[in-house]
């Protein structure tokens, strides 16, 4: 089912992901772009409706499923049409938690797995009102990795799942998820794991089950084996829906908040 026929361009993106550090790095709007000034209006008209705002959208999947290249593609093409879009990651490693939480992954530090759980949790919220801010300016967040990595890499350590879930509660619930399926043995194939801690195939196909777990209304699955430029094209039209959407009015909402 989830036959995989990557190629080339793979490689190329792996190191365009390494420059990709923990930032939420701001792009603003291509000065170049020949309406810039109009589609510019055109976001602050509707911004006066009162529930118009930018999407929150969510890249999730496996160890090299592809996300953080498609993230950066998904960036340029909604900046391509003029949107507001930010690139953000968790975890985000520039603030004090995110450091702890880097020097956790790359095995210089020890750390009961409840207490990294909630360091990763604690990460989000930090930056929680400053989401919500963005968002209410009309800007569109491009997630890599948000909560559901949280509770799936953890619940796959054996955790209990709702007990992961618990800190997440009450963070912003995206309006899109879109997940990049890839069998972990495809996964483990490309260029192979770095030396962070869960870049393994035992570990990578518990994950994988732990994902299965948690898909929602929000979520949109894409196969992350097809060509990178077809997954691109999928990605662009389900983010530019969900955009278009949140433009013209929508609540936000909370994360698994019954
Ligand atoms: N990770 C990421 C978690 O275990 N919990 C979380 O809440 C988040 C956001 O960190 N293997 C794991 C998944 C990854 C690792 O992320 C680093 P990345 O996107 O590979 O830099
Ligand atoms: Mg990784």
């Amino acid at each position: 089912m989830r036959e995989c026929t990557f190629g080339r361009g793979y490689k190329s993106n792996l190191f365009l992901s390494r420059k990709f550090q923990a930032v939420a790095t701001h792009r603003s709007l291509n000065l170049n772009f020949p309406f810039k000034s109009s589609v510019r209006k055109m976001h602050l008209e509707n911004n006066h409706k009162s529930d118009s705002r930018g999407a929150l959208i969510v890249l999730e999947g496996l160890d090299r499923c592809g996300k953080t290249s498609q993230s950066s593609r998904l960036l340029s093409f909604l900046e391509r049409l003029g949107y507001l879009v930010e690139s953000w990651r968790f975890p985000d490693r520039n603030t004090g938690v995110g450091q702890m939480i880097s020097s956790y992954l790359a095995n210089e530090s020890q750390l009961d797995d409840h207490a990294i759980h909630l360091l990763f949790s604690a990460n989000r919220w930090e930056k929680r009102s400053l989401m919500e801010t963005r968002l209410r300016s009309g800007t569109t967040l491009i997630v890599d990795r948000y909560s559901y990595s949280g509770v799936a890499f953890s619940s796959a350590k054996g955790l209990d799942i709702e007990w992961c879930k618990a800190p997440e509660m009450g963070l912003l619930a995206p309006d899109l998820v879109l997940y990049l399926d890839i069998p972990p043995e495809k996964a483990a194939e490309r260029g192979g794991y770095g030396g962070e801690r869960y870049e393994q195939l035992d570990f990578q196909r518990k994950v994988d089950h732990s994902y299965q777990l948690l898909h929602d209304v929000s979520w949109k699955t894409v196969d992350a084996c097809l060509p990178i430029e077809d997954v691109e094209k999928q990605l662009g039209e389900m983010a530019l829906d969900c955009v278009t959407t949140c433009q013209k009015g929508k609540a936000l909402s909370q994360l698994w908040s019954s």
